[in-house]
Parts: structure tokens; sequence; C-alpha cells
């Protein structure tokens, strides 16, 4: 509850005290905790950084919890996919019930709505939840919630009863009288906005503004996003990045609004590991000793970001590397080297990868001969519309246990992979005159 306190002095020079109580109330949105995720294919991390990632969502998920007690919340709104998998590991449920009993001890509620991976069809050890906590069902109705102040609030969300719910969710909300204010959960995407995918829960802005609520606490894109403002529209992404494509910040909002419905959002990072990309850009000639320089010194910037990093080193312009030193970084020398700089310390920055960016120049600058080019890139074309093609590549699919990971080549790929042959081709025949 926030109190100001105005002391007034009167003609007599005798003050009185006026107490003011703002009637406001201040909650957490978060969403997409994915507790208990298994970072696959990232075992070959250090033992240590693989830990200390595996243990990320938990950690993520903590630091939500301290600001929620740290800032006085009256609630927390955790909007779907608060469990990785479908099997809600016994370690994530007892984690996840630790931290809530935390937000009871401090007297905040929370609201949970289940999302498309911990829906509630799976089949789970049931730990129950704490008192302060309120599951909703698979129908969007409406729970009375009363404010340290008095305030009152409808909360509205629903949980998946199966992994995928492709029905307009949206159309059983309605706004309900009987309270200040009126906020609802959802777990789902904006339809348009999936690509192939089939929508979970699909809605449009236009129909989320219609039902008249005074805040859409969404969850399910992992990627942040406003999606409109008075009222607002939010996707706080999730708490934890998992693999490169969810870099950056991440985190959850610490939401206040006023009895009036006006509110202000403050984003709050969480990630105890965050993915970044470093783009080393080469303007001229460079040398091995100036490229281990700038990498390091890059590197070093995102170390004083008080997280820890994981990060992937794009070298753009390779044209101006020498062939020695891009040998280094195509055979993983120079990945190694950097990799001995990186402490391991409280937070560390790792490098996972080094690639080497876009270089149109290349071709010319080592094999001047136009006409061979030419030959080179219709035999590169011919190739990809043959069977050559498909047996070239054949061993791979074939093979016992490469091809469990791999699922074929689609168009894009198959062009990428005949771009790098024709430069691997290139880059042979200028290194041996
Ligand atoms: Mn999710």
């Amino acid at each position: 509850m926030a109190v100001i306190t105005i002391f007034r002095y009167n003609d007599r020079n005798v003050y009185s005290l006026e107490v003011m109580v703002l009637e406001e109330i201040r909650f957490i949105h978060t969403a997409d905790l994915h507790l208990d995720s298994p970072f696959l294919g990232l075992s070959q991390l250090p033992e240590k950084l693989f830990s200390r990632l595996q243990e990320s969502t938990f950690s993520a998920f903590e630091r939500v919890v301290d600001t929620a007690i740290e800032k006085d919340v009256d609630f927390v709104l955790l909007a779907g996919d608060l469990f990785d998998g479908e099997d809600r590991s016994i370690k994530a449920q007892a984690r996840l019930r630790k931290q809530l009993q935390r937000l009871a001890e401090n007297n905040i509620f929370a609201f949970i709505t289940y999302g498309n991976h911990d829906h509630m069809g799976g089949d789970w050890v049931r730990l129950d939840m704490p008192e302060n906590v309120h599951v909703f069902s698979e129908k969007p109705e409406p729970f009375l919630f009363t404010a340290k102040n008095g305030v009152t609030i409808h909360v509205y969300g629903f949980s998946y009863p199966k992994r995928h719910v492709l029905t307009r969710k949206i159309d059983e909300y309605e706004k309900v009288p009987g309270a200040d204010l009126h906020i609802a959960m959802l777990h789902g995407s904006e339809e348009g906005q999936s690509g192939a995918h089939q929508p979970y829960a699909p809605f449009t802005i236009r129909e989320l503004l219609r039902k008249g609520m005074d805040y859409w606490a969404l969850g399910h894109i992992h990627k942040r996003r406003i999606l409109h403002a008075d009222p607002y529209i939010v996707y706080p992404g999730n708490t934890q990045g998992r693999h490169r494509k969810e870099e950056g910040e991440k985190g959850c909002y610490l939401v206040t609004m006023t009895k009036e419905g006006q509110t202000e959002l403050e984003f709050i990072e969480t990630a105890d590991v965050r993915w970044e990309t470093l783009c080393i850009d080469l303007k001229e000639a460079t040398g091995m000793t100036e490229l281990y320089t700038s990498c390091t010194a890059a590197m070093e910037s995102l170390g004083n970001m008080g997280q820890s990093v994981l990060c992937q080193v794009i070298i753009a312009s390779p044209q101006h590397l020498s062939q020695k030193v891009l040998k280094t970084i195509e055979n993983g020398e120079f990945i190694e080297m950097l990799q001995d700089e990186a402490f391991l310390d409280a937070d560390f920055v790792w490098p996972y990868r080094v690639e080497l960016g876009e270089d149109p120049l290349d071709e010319q600058k080592l094999i001047s001969d136009d006409t061979f080019l030419a030959v080179l890139e219709e035999a590169a074309n011919e190739l990809g519309r043959t069977d050559e093609f498909d047996q070239a590549v054949s061993g791979l699919f074939s093979h016992t246990y490469a091809s469990r990971y791999l699922d074929g080549l689609d168009e894009r790929q198959r062009e990428q992979l005949l771009h790098s042959a024709k430069k691997l081709v290139i880059r042979r025949l200028s290194e041996t005159d």
C-alpha cells in the first residue's frame, strides 16, 4: 500500500497531518518459465557451465519471486508453460512449490494458467500447490481478488486441457461486473503471427480490445512484446533463454495499476545465463593478433553485465583475413583459443561458436579466372538438380546415429550446402597454386 503523508500548517502555525492512500495495485506478469528445461544438445559445454545452464530456469524464477517480495506486490500472474515437459518432473514441481510458499509467507497471491507445454492432460505425479495459489480450469472464469488496499480485481484465465488447443478461446472470455479492475491471462498466439504453424488459442488484438479488460497478460511467445498500450496487451517473453535463438534480455514485468486502470510497466531482467551474438566487423586486412584481441575485448565488454553469457562470434567481412587465419577458424583452433581466455568463475562469458559472415568478394579475389568461376557455378547448379547430390549426402542420412537427428534437406539448405562446397573448392584450388 502506498501512503503519502502531508504536513500542513494552518494560520496559527499549528500543523495538521493528512494521510492519503494511493489506490493502486502492483503485480508481476510472467510466463513461459519452462522449469527444468533439459538444454539438450548443449552437453558438450564444460560441465560447470552445463550444470549452471540446467539450473538457470530455476534461478530465473527465483529472481521473479525475489522481485515480487522486494516490491511487495499483491499477486503474481504465471501465464502458462511453467513446466517444460508435460510429465512435470517432480523436481520442477517441488521447486515451483517452494517458491510459491515464499510468496505465501510474504502474503502474495499467485494465479496460474497451464499452457501447451504443461497441459492438464499430461501424466504426472501430483504435488498440491500452497493455498495462496489459484489454478484456472479449462474455462476462462473470473476470480475475485481483493488487494491489500481494498481494490478489487477480477482475474480471468484458463488452462490447456490438452496440448493442442486450436479453438478461439478468446470467445469464451467475458468481462463480469463486480470488481474495480479486470485482468485477463491468455496463453496463445496472435493470428497470422505464427508462420506455418497452426496457432494455439488464436486471437486478434481487436478481439482482445473488444472485451474491455484493463490488462491482457499473455504467454506462449518467448520474445518479449507489447502488442498494445492503454490497455496494455503484453507478452513478457520467457524468463531464461533456452537456446541461441532466444537471445538478449529475458525477464518479467512489474505492473503498477491505479484503481482507474492507469498502468505502468517496468521490465525486470531475470535470466541467469544470457545468449548473445558478438559481431566483429573487419574493415581492413586483419592478422591473427588483431582478430584475437578484438574478439577478447568484445567478450570482456559482455562480462560487465553482471550475468553469465553464452555468445556466438560472427566475423563479418572475412575477406580481410588470410588463408591461414581462416583455416584456424574452420578447424576449431581459433575458438579453442578464445575459450581458453574465458573465465569460468562466478560469472562467465563463453564463446560457443565462431562463424564467418557472408563474403561476396571471396571468389574473385582468390581466383581471377572469370571463365573458370562461371563453369564452377554452372557445375554447382547442375549438381543441385541431379541424383548425384542426394547420393553425395546419402551416407549421412542413412547413418545409424546421425540420421536420428536429421530431417530431410529443404531447398534453402541444399543451396547453402552447394554454396559452401563451391567455396571449399575455390579455397582448396587457391591454396595449391
Ligand atoms: Mn512456452
